[in-house]
């Protein structure tokens, strides 16, 4: 099989994924690993988010833009969101699904520093959202992962996601609760190659997964996006979720040193969902101005007690 090289949806079609060679030059790439690295050991010490736990085999992060993460570094942040809506970034996405889309994660695959495993082989569970596409080809949205050290530790089967699991595969992935899904005889997967600044984009729909080896240094930052339709569907069936809950865009300064580009990138995202995290903000602010009375009225604490 060819290496897909060219993001379009007739190439996500037929392989489920496309690799971009150089879409950072190395400048640009050391300076992001250097920022992803200070991200994540504030992580380790301090994270944001719950969602995956800290832990020795914890092999990802999410939000690298949680300005938390970056209150004494704001360049780092300008950086960070410069690259991920950078013209070669948006431009590799918007060839290889031909269909509107947002901005919806960012987050970064590193490798643990417990026990080495291979990971586990899964199509990612999106529900009906795969199914309000205009394209259903190229998916729901995709994964744009960028190597910031070279890596094989990506794989997948190509071809995998407008298909049911084959026998073999079913065996590999769901039979028997799952205990096989390590496993490294996948019929047809492919190991994909990046050196630092290549990016590969793949569909969630694809059987795929990653590798964490203690030895095997791994850095690759990922920027995942949703197609507009998929957004529409996720937000009426299940509201604001662990993804698209990221109301630190509402801070003023957020996108201050963002390019014009990069900032109609995020704009559309924010668009979207700014009014959800306003709604959220209000009930917060609704519940802990009732704390702060009834604790001054000094109501027996907790307040479920009668
Ligand atoms: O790259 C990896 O380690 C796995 C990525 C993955 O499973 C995902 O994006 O759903």
């Amino acid at each position: 099989m060819s290496i897909a090289t060219e993001p379009s949806p007739e190439q996500l079609r037929e392989h489920s994924y496309a690799v971009v060679r150089g879409l950072f030059d190395a400048t640009t790439t050391e300076r992001l690993r250097e920022i992803c690295e200070r991200v994540l050991e504030q992580w380790r010490r301090a994270p944001r988010h719950d969602n995956p736990p800290v832990g020795p085999q914890s092999n990802y992060l999410r939000h690298l833009i949680d300005p938390e993460y970056h209150r004494d570094h704001p360049d780092d942040l300008a950086f960070l969101l410069n690259a991920m809506g950078s013209p070669q970034v948006v431009e590799s996405l918007s060839a290889a699904l031909d269909e509107e889309f947002l901005f919806a994660l960012s987050s970064l695959y590193f490798n643990p520093t417990g026990e080495s495993q291979d990971g586990f082989w899964h199509k990612d569970k999106i529900g009906g959202e795969a199914d309000v596409s205009r394209r259903p080809e190229t998916g729901a949205g995709l994964q744009m992962q960028i190597a910031l050290v070279p890596t094989d530790d990506l794989e997948l089967v190509p071809g995998s996601h407008l298909r049911d699991y084959t026998p073999e595969e079913h065996a590999i992935c769901v039979a028997d609760d799952g205990i096989h899904n390590r496993s490294n005889e996948m019929p047809g997967a492919v190991r994909l190659h990046q050196e630092p600044g290549d990016a590969v984009l793949f569909t969630q729909l694809s059987i795929h997964r990653g590798r964490y080896h203690t030895d095997n240094l791994r850095r690759s930052l990922m920027i995942s996006v949703k197609k507009r339709a998929a957004a529409e569907f996720s937000i009426r069936e299940r509201g604001l979720n662990y993804a698209s809950d990221q109301p630190w865009f509402l801070l003023t300064g957020y996108l201050d040193g963002v390019s014009e580009g990069a900032r109609a990138f995020f704009q559309e995202f924010v668009d979207f969902y700014a009014p959800l995290w306003r709604v959220k903000l209000t009930e917060v602010l609704k519940y802990s101005s009732l704390v702060e009375k009834l604790v001054e009225a000094g109501e027996p604490y907790p307040f479920f007690s009668e």
